[in-house]
């Protein structure tokens, strides 16, 4: 049974970040609710698909995911524009046990900016399960400076991962809904 107000949603979002950083880990275990320690075989332009239902100020929405996991085939310039085209939010990832990968955030930032515009935006550091490197006042620091919402996940313990997809649905309903 569903309420008389709800709606579906299609959101395709995109996830960007290093290599390793779990963005494919992230993505199985949203949309399965799996982790594997080895996800050698990247899912190359597919996409993963799941439908939660998000609270929202207008009421419970059913928001359908279709998540793209960007693997190493996509760093090729000629699959990017198809990999970022009708993006409507994002997560940038990196990895809290590899301060590079939380340098490189920036240039992750400028690619979504350039091929998606100004889209919603979640602040993923991941790998939360174990220990850090990345300080968590220099990501918090970063998120506040950038304006952008920051949640620390592990996709091998599942802990927040339904949480950020469950915001970023908000995000995305929120600013379409400003005119
Ligand atoms: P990518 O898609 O961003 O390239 P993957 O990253 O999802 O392939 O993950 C890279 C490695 O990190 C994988 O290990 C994966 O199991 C591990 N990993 C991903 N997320 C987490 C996490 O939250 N916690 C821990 N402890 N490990 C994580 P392998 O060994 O297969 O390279
Ligand atoms: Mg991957």
């Amino acid at each position: 049974m569903q309420p008389e107000n709800e709606y579906s949603y299609l959101f395709k979002v995109v996830v960007v970040g290093d290599g390793g950083v779990g963005k494919t880990s992230i993505t199985m275990r949203f949309s399965q609710g799996i982790f594997r320690e080895s996800y050698k075989m990247t899912i190359g332009v597919d996409f993963a698909v799941k439908t939660i239902e998000v609270d929202t100020p207008f009421g419970r929405r059913l928001v359908k995911y279709q998540v793209w996991d960007q693997s190493g085939q996509e760093r090729f310039a000629h699959i990017r524009p198809l990999y970022y085209r009708g993006a409507i939010g994002s997560l940038c990832v990196y990895d809290v046990t590899n301060y590079e990968s939380f340098e490189h955030l920036p240039s992750w930032i400028e690619e979504v900016e350039q091929y998606c515009g100004d889209i919603p935006m979640i602040l993923v550091g991941n790998k939360r399960d174990l220990p850090r490197s990345v300080p968590l006042e220099d990501a918090l620091e970063f998120a506040i400076k950038r304006n952008l919402l920051y949640f620390e996940t592990s996709a091998k313990t599942g802990e927040n991962v339904n949480e950020v997809f469950a915001d970023l649905a908000r995000l995305i309903i929120l600013s379409r809904s400003q005119v």
